[in-house]
């Protein structure tokens, strides 16, 4: 019988730093999982090299759920980003040897296609609005279906969502770096140059937002209905979502389609969510909900209550990720959209994948397993360099929601 015989970690920061688990069995063959925290890197390399590694070491990589429940409810100290996302790095990677051993692609696996591409929406951003203008049309030419706008808000120096120069990045500094922020001035704002972008583009593409978190939930229920001329297909996270009853007030009070779920980290954290519908695109993803195998188990409760499925895939969830993203879309009957964002080519380095990207949906290849090989001979090039993400503070200087 094969069984797991390595565990390995590996950091690497082609253009970027990723976390990536590769299982070796005893009978040589490789999975790979991503395990990426921005900000919080090392911490999950700590808890899979010395807490979860050692303990897999002999088991059957055959045995996924098994070895979930082991990882997870066998832990004691269960749920949160750092545990979540390690259990994900191995989940994953024994999915991918699953592929292997079968000779079958992951979404196979799970239960074959019920769609032909994955629907994705890439980051349409700019400090102004005619730069955000310029961005939207560039991906509408390559042919996108959908676009997630954001624009930096008037008497604020940072936004989120906006790149400054390029691509957008937001860890970045050594330290936490400060930004200020104003829910008054974003709400007087944001509303006004999303209606520009319907007026100048129409409607014949889906329109994404992300308010990340910034608003209360009154002000978001003012928010959702300023913008329901615009016909988002959502505003994402539109307030924090510890206390997912406050979302009953958002809803009380508009049409506008909601999306939460990213920085959740598990089915619990969701579920009232989902159960009540208070909202109707759940965002967890692969890395951060402990792999496919739970992921999967909260796409399948969303789908009982007719919320659909809009994983988060900013650039710091790596290509591991993504396939691994793409493989679930395809298969699950509920799924909305996937965000992607592509890669610089220093990522194409170290990960080789065959996902591509036609029309605005994403397919992958027909491999085995995820479909994805770690070049650790480009990786080594690219040594980690540690960065964090950055702080809110408001005008009086008091924290805010990042
Ligand atoms: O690591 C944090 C980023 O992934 C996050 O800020 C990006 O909100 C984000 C998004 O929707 O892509
Ligand atoms: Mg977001």
């Amino acid at each position: 019988m094969s069984l797991i015989d390595r565990v390995e970690v590996l950091v690497t920061a082609p253009g970027r730093n990723f976390v990536t688990v590769r299982l070796t069995t005893s009978d040589g063959l490789t999975g790979l999982g991503d395990a990426t925290l921005n900000g919080r890197e090392l911490a999950v390399v700590a808890y899979i090299r010395d807490h979860l590694g050692p303990a897999l070491i002999g088991k059957d990589p055959a045995r996924i759920e098994d070895l979930w429940q082991y990882l997870f409810k066998g832990a004691y100290w269960r749920r949160g980003p750092v545990t979540m996302t390690a259990i994900a790095g191995i989940d994953t990677a024994l999915w991918d040897i699953k592929g292997k051993v079968a000779g079958l692609p992951v979404y196979q696996l799970l239960g074959g296609r019920s769609r032909s591409g994955v629907m994705v929406y890439p980051h349409a951003s700019g400090e102004t609005e005619a730069e955000l203008f310029d961005e939207i049309e560039r991906y509408l030419d390559q042919g996108y279906r959908a676009v997630r706008a954001q624009c930096g808000v008037p008497g604020l120096e940072t936004a989120y969502g906006v790149g400054h120069g390029g691509r957008y990045e937001p860890a970045n500094g050594k330290l936490p770096a400060e930004e200020i922020w104003s829910s008054e001035a974003y709400l007087d704002f944001a509303p006004r140059y999303l209606r520009k972008v319907r007026e100048r583009f129409g409607f014949g593409f889906h329109l994404l937002h992300d308010v990340h978190n910034r608003l209360s939930p009154i002000e978001a229920a003012r928010f959702g209905k300023a913008v329901e001329e615009c016909a988002l297909f959502w505003i994402e996270d539109p307030t924090p979502a510890e206390n997912q009853e406050s979302f009953r007030l958002i809803r009380q009070h508009t049409t506008t389609p909601l999306a939460v779920g990213e920085t959740l980290t598990s089915i619990w954290d969701v579920r009232q969510l989902i159960v009540e519908q208070l909202i109707d695109y759940v965002r967890t993803t692969v890395t951060h909900v402990g792999g496919l195998t739970h992921l999967r188990r909260i796409f399948d409760l969303a789908a009982l209550y007719q919320v659909r499925t809009g994983s988060h895939g900013a650039s710091d969830l790596s290509p591991v990720s993504l396939a691994a993203a793409v493989h679930l879309d395809l298969t699950t009957p509920n799924f909305g959209i996937q965000e992607y964002m592509g890669y610089p080519p220093e990522t194409d380095e170290v990960f080789h994948t065959g996902i591509s990207l036609r029309d605005g949906y994403l397919d992958v290849a027909e491999e085995p397993g995820l479909g994805v090989e770690y070049d650790d001979a480009a990786a080594v090039r690219f040594p980690y360099n540690p960065k964090y993400l950055p702080v809110a503070r408001r005008l009086d200087g008091s924290i805010h929601d990042w």
